[in-house]
């Protein structure tokens, strides 16, 4: 990530391949800082921080211990939703749900290299996208998933088909993604795999990546 540039599309597509979204309480027991540590070996391209349990003090704690962590491996940091924490932390991207910060005043709080992704539930959040700036789109929830269980119905590879037909914008595929359907999800047309609970609960968070990125090649997608 260049120190003070956004990338552009092509290169907000590579750096959203494999994109390991956190959740500490899924980690069974072992540091968030450990489990992302062992993940970025295997080949995770991008780090969002997604911890709803934790309280501002401890949210940002954790946002800094990462983005120690990542920025000398010139892995992009995205903190979810908390666009003061974002900027406390000098974080390379948001990610904002639909319930969110709308995407018009965070662009106007973050510094213009800040890149924003938006979750789409709709066809109608996705045609909405056009006129907002945000620079990748989540696809949500691709598959069904206890870890996210209020959610509209999932867009399974139809839907991603449909997304992917209907914008430009970089897709994260998110929601039930292992590496047994990495390949399908990508041929649907997502460019990168959103992932909780198949890297951070793994028990070995860098094989699982590694498993991940062989069967994405193997899809040659
Ligand atoms: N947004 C839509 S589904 C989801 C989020 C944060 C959770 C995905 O978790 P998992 O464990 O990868 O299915
Ligand atoms: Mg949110």
């Amino acid at each position: 990530v260049a120190a003070h540039l956004k990338p552009d599309g092509g290169a907000l597509r590579r750096l959203l391949r494999l994109y390991l979204v956190t959740d500490s309480q899924l980690t069974r027991g072992r540091a968030l800082a450990d489990v992302v540590g062992a993940a970025v070996q295997g080949g995770v391209s991008c780090v969002q921080l997604r911890e709803k349990q934790l309280g501002t003090r401890d949210f940002l704690a954790q946002a800094l211990a990462l983005k120690a962590l990542l920025a000398p491996l010139r892995i992009p940091l995205v903190i979810n939703d908390r666009i003061d924490v974002a900027l406390a932390c000098d974080a390379d991207g948001v990610h904002l749900g639909q319930s969110d910060m709308p995407p018009d005043e965070a662009r106007r709080l973050l510094p213009a290299h800040v890149f924003i992704g938006w979750s789409v539930e709709s066809s109608a959040d996705v045609v909405r996208s056009a006129l907002l700036p945000v620079d990748y789109l989540g696809v949500s929830p691709v598959f069904a998933t206890p870890t996210k269980t209020d959610t509209e119905a999932p867009w399974g590879l139809d839907g991603l088909r449909r997304v992917r037909a209907l914008t430009s914008l970089p897709l994260v595929a998110i929601g039930g993604i292992h590496p047994g359907n990495a390949a399908e999800v990508m041929a649907a047309g997502a460019d990168g795999l959103a992932v909780v609970s198949a890297l951070c609960a793994a028990d070995d968070p860098r094989a699982a990546a590694r498993d991940f990125l062989q069967r994405m090649e193997a899809g040659h997608v």
